[in-house]
């Protein structure tokens, strides 16, 4: 869309931080408004300070800056959504209510992540398909489900364009994680080239589903792209990259860095990860919009090292 002009919510964060500047590479620094409750460290893009709870200021910023598309980042991951459960239960769904109803007033496109923590008890945990018993176990988890029925009805009742993916964790090397239970995955990284051990809060056989930022990027960009009829699933798209072990993913690192040790203990984070799927069903999201991953877990390991080696 030649007029778009984009708001992001949560700019800041681990996914933000690189998703504004997909946007701003792909749509130019002028179109996207960056927000977030705390303010821009290194951010180069335009930045205002934007409480999601505060429905006023959204609404008026969106007037301001002739808002099309929001991308809805703002929110509480699932280890510190278990430490306040109140606090990300507000955060989560009022935010996504302010940003719902200012999608419904101004005609946004919007774009919502979900999560596999949306799974929980009674579905396959390999390959978890896309159509399966929501039952999650943390608040995080609950948001999430509430907030992909929510979008799906908007879009029913108001028409609402509301585009979703169930991120697994992302990797990257460009900015740190927020407070979630796959955290363990981006901080191996950097403990492996700052001090060569690393003790991991998850224990040595506990896979998870993972996807590496560039390809989390890029399911985004396809998704909010595709045509409106390709949408099948107006709830959120799975989708997957990878999936590995704590035990796994050091063994690809000793690859790069021989004498790296890792050690385990587990948390109270080892139980949310194993009320989650090992590995997902993403074949939907594949035959709607054409989705595929590049990169696996030594593809991943490699520029990971290779990035963060460089700016050691
Ligand atoms: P993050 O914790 O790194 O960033 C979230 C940002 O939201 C932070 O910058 C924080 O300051 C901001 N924020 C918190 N409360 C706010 C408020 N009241 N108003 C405005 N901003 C507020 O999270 P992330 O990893 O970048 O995740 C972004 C989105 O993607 C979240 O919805 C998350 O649930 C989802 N997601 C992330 C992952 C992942 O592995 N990173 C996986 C699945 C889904
Ligand atoms: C978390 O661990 O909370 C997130 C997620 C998978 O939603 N990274």
């Amino acid at each position: 869309m030649a007029s778009e002009k984009i708001l992001i919510t949560g700019a800041n964060g681990q996914i933000g931080t690189v998703l504004s500047h997909a946007l701003s590479d792909k749509f130019g620094s002028d179109k996207v408004l960056t927000t977030d409750l705390r303010p821009a460290t290194n951010q180069c893009l335009p930045f205002e300070t934007l409480d999601i709870l505060d429905a006023s200021r959204l609404e008026h910023l969106i007037e301001q800056h002739k808002i099309t598309t929001l991308y809805h980042l703002a929110a509480i991951l699932s280890a510190k959504g278990e430490q306040d459960p109140a606090k990300a239960w507000q955060i989560n769904m009022d935010g996504l209510f302010n940003v719902l109803e200012a999608a419904r007033k101004f005609k946004l496109k919007v774009f919502f992540p979900s999560s596999i923590a949306v799974f929980g008890a009674h579905v396959p945990r390999q390959q978890t398909p896309q159509h399966a018993s929501l039952q999650p176990t943390t608040v995080y988890g609950i948001s999430k489900v509430g907030g992909e029925l929510w979008g799906a009805y908007y879009h029913e009742k108001f028409g609402v364009d509301v585009r979703s993916l169930r991120y697994p964790g992302i990797i990257g090397h460009e900015s740190l994680p927020g407070g979630g239970t796959t955290d363990y995955a981006v901080e191996i990284f950097h403990k492996a080239i700052s001090d060569k051990a690393y003790t991991s809060f998850l224990g040595p056989d506990t896979r998870l589903p993972m996807i590496y930022m560039q390809d989390a990027i890029r399911a985004t960009l396809m998704l909010m792209d595709a045509p409106a009829e390709k949408i099948k699933v107006r709830t959120s798209y799975n989708i997957s990259g990878m999936s590995f072990s704590p035990a796994e993913i050091a063994e690809a690192i000793q690859q790069h860095v021989p004498d790296f040790q890792i050690s385990f203990a587990p948390d109270f984070r080892q139980q949310i990860a194993e009320s989650w799927p090992e590995s997902i069903d993403d074949s939907e999201a594949r035959q709607d919009w054409g989705w595929e991953p590049v990169f696996d877990l030594e593809s991943m390991t490699r520029d990971m090292i290779q990035h963060l080696s460089i700016t050691a």
